[in-house]
């Protein structure tokens, strides 16, 4: 065998053998999910025909041509028995885009398409896309809303670092081919909008983060909720905050809506990233809350605290300390998938039902915002616990 055909071989080797590991569940649990060992898409996960030019006559020494740098901020749906994911790759040229990855079972065996997503573009062209939060409307479109980045035009001479955000959105019958709509209208800059599966009082609904700049929520801050008329020209006009953000909290300096919200019997269930300062950067956890089924822009359940937060390997990667989510799968059987990216740079899933994360929200007791409530919340569950053990 010829080098070429040799290294060949050892790299088509590696990728199998990575793409077909069989995912374990961790040995510890809290009860509220179940984490897995393995990360379920990496940028080695990518097909080796996406980074490597396969010709020996024009790729002798068979080096990447094209560097993939991490997998990251999914969206998620079912889609013909299979569970998909929509990722975020990011190639070494710091570019986001699009692309599918399917597995038989949701916790293992991720294979992405043949092609990226192609997103056609505005007439206002847009530098970078991420973060596409998916929702299958019950108007009969899938909706695609995502992050959609451009260099400021109003930032001074030399300044190439100042952005803005805005919802970019598309719509598809067969997450293959995608039609872009008009970018959402609305008075500030916008990250983490999510469309709602159903239509309150006969409009879309959505969630938003209205936000000061491009990185600070500033005085925007807080997950908001806004109705519009038209998807294909959605113009936000009226907005407000359902769920605050709080001093000495997990969500203190901004948060964002997850995937959209699950729909049980108790009311709707919402899983949101929340963002804290330290002095090792900025947090990210997520957290859990519920909304009312008659208005869904109605907080019922508020559990104090983080959910999940990055734990071992999680912790680092290219900005580290981040949990970040924009995918859940429901089954009909209870069983819910929650994807979710560690340090923007892999992806992850924890497994979990609706009944215990329901009863997780409407359980865990609130966060009384001091010390004084926190300490009086603990010892009513050790009062309890300890007059239990006495009989
Ligand atoms: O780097 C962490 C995250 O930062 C941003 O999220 P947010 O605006 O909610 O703070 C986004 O760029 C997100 O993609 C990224 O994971």
């Amino acid at each position: 065998m010829d080098s070429f055909t040799n290294r060949l071989k050892v790299l088509q080797d590696a990728h199998n053998q990575l793409i077909s590991i069989k995912n374990e569940p961790t040995e510890t649990t809290n009860g509220w999910y179940q984490r897995y060992k393995n990360p379920i898409l990496t940028a080695e996960h990518t097909p080796l025909f996406w980074r490597y030019d396969l010709d020996e006559k024009t790729n002798p020494y068979l080096m990447e041509r094209i560097g993939m740098n991490a997998v990251m901020n999914s969206g998620a749906i079912k889609w013909n028995d299979k569970y998909l994911v929509v990722a975020r790759v990011e190639g070494v040229d710091r570019k986001s885009f699009f692309a599918v990855a399917e597995s038989p079972n949701g916790i293992d065996n991720f294979r992405f398409w043949d092609y990226p997503v192609t997103m056609p573009d505005t007439d206002d062209p847009t530098t970078n896309i991420y973060d596409m939060r998916l929702t299958a409307h019950e108007d009969g479109w899938i909706y695609g809303v995502f992050c959609a980045e451009r260099h400021d035009p109003k930032a001074a001479l030399g300044d190439l670092s100042s952005a803005t955000a805005t919802a970019g959105i598309a719509r598809t019958k067969d997450l293959k081919t995608w039609e872009r709509l008009p970018d959402l209208k609305t008075k500030s800059q916008q990250r983490n909008v999510v469309l709602h599966p159903e239509f309150v009082n006969g409009k879309y609904a959505l969630y938003t983060r209205p936000q000061d700049g491009f990185i600070d929520a500033g005085s925007g801050g807080g997950i908001g909720w806004a109705l519009v008329d038209d998807m294909t020209n959605a113009v936000v006009t009226k907005e407000k905050i359902i769920d605050f953000r709080f001093y000495h909290t997990i969500k203190e300096v901004k948060n964002g809506q997850g995937p959209h919200p699950i729909k049980t019997e108790k009311g709707w269930l919402h899983l949101a990233h929340g963002v804290r300062g330290c002095a090792a950067g900025l947090r990210y956890v997520l957290y859990l809350f519920m909304t009312s089924l008659d208005d869904p822009s109605q907080l019922i359940a508020s559990p104090g605290g983080y959910f999940m937060a990055p734990m071992g390997e999680e912790r680092i990667g290219d900005v580290s300390n981040v949990l970040f989510t924009n995918g859940w799968i429901a089954d009909n059987d209870g069983k819910v998938f929650i994807y979710y990216a560690s340090s923007d740079t892999r992806m992850h899933v924890a497994t979990s039902t609706i009944d215990r994360l329901v009863d997780y929200c409407m359980n865990t007791p609130a966060d009384g915002l001091t010390t004084t409530t926190s300490v009086e919340t603990l010892k009513k569950l050790i009062d309890k616990n300890l007059k239990k053990t006495a009989l």
